[in-house]
């Protein structure tokens, strides 16, 4: 695929038919002295991943499976996945899907369904691997908690959705290392969490519940338990609307 629009955000791009997880074959070019925003996107991955080991489904023609590389160091970690999620939001916004938000820490949700999963790693030199994926069409198996953005009446192809994305990624990234509070204040403004009452599933297994408060300066999810709790990683469920 020729991919223009994206070629031209992208340093340096890789189109690959099929791939086992785009953000592998990343990884395993990091030795090659990536440059900044080097990016690989693929029709389909066989092994497209998800956190904790869980899959990401992105069946060939269906779905953008892209992964970048921001060359570090990125002083703020824990805003990695958050800010990709806004970029990702604003990305979908100049598509015409308006009404996109963030579920914390890495879900962009439209109507409460999934449309995009991000799962950021750091490589050994404290640069990122970042990786996106998006629902462009409806997929013959899809889960219900899904969509795509065929099913909200948007036509955009993985082209023009990438070079979305990667214009975006660079506003919200613009001033690495260090990150521009206006960017977290707009983070904070795209969750649909803060504000809702949310059940957590911390990473040991433990399971807490409360009214998410908000997203501090680190990134963390505030939940009032009732105590405050500041959550790192975790997988939320909004309770209600
Ligand atoms: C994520 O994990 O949402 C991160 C997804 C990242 C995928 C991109 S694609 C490019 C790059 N290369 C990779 O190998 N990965 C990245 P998590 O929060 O753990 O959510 C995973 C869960 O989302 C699964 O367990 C399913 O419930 C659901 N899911 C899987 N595929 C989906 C899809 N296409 N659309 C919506 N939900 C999906």
């Amino acid at each position: 695929m020729q991919l223009p629009k994206s070629r031209a955000v992208f340093s340096d791009l890789v189109w690959l038919e099929s791939v086992d997880s785009t953000n592998l074959e990343l990884q395993r070019r990091v030795g090659e002295d990536l440059p900044d925003l080097a990016a690989v996107i693929a029709g389909t991955q066989t092994k497209g991943q998800g956190r904790l080991g869980r899959a990401w489904e992105s069946p060939a023609g269906s779905s953008l499976s892209l992964s970048v590389f921001l060359k570090g160091p990125i002083s703020e970690p824990g805003w990695l996945s958050l800010l990709a999620a806004l970029a990702v939001t604003r990305a979908l916004a100049s598509l015409g899907v308006s009404k996109a938000g963030v579920k914390w820490p890495n879900d962009v949700l439209v109507d409460g369904k999934k449309i995009s999963g991000i799962l950021s790693s750091l490589t050994a030199d404290g640069s990122v691997v970042l990786g996106i994926g998006l629902n462009i069409q409806r997929q013959s198996k899809q889960l219900d908690t899904a969509i795509s953005l065929e099913e909200l009446g948007i036509a955009g192809g993985i082209d023009e959705v990438a070079a979305a994305i990667g214009g975006n990624l660079l506003e919200v990234f613009s001033a690495r290392p260090a990150l521009k509070d206006s960017q977290k204040s707009s983070f904070r403004a795209a969750c649909l969490t803060i504000g809702q009452e949310v059940r957590a599933e911390l990473p040991g297994g433990e399971i807490v519940t409360g009214l998410a408060a908000s997203v501090n300066d680190s990134g963390q999810l505030v939940i009032l338990t009732p105590e405050p709790m500041s959550l790192s990683a975790a997988d939320v469920w909004h309770l209600r609307s």
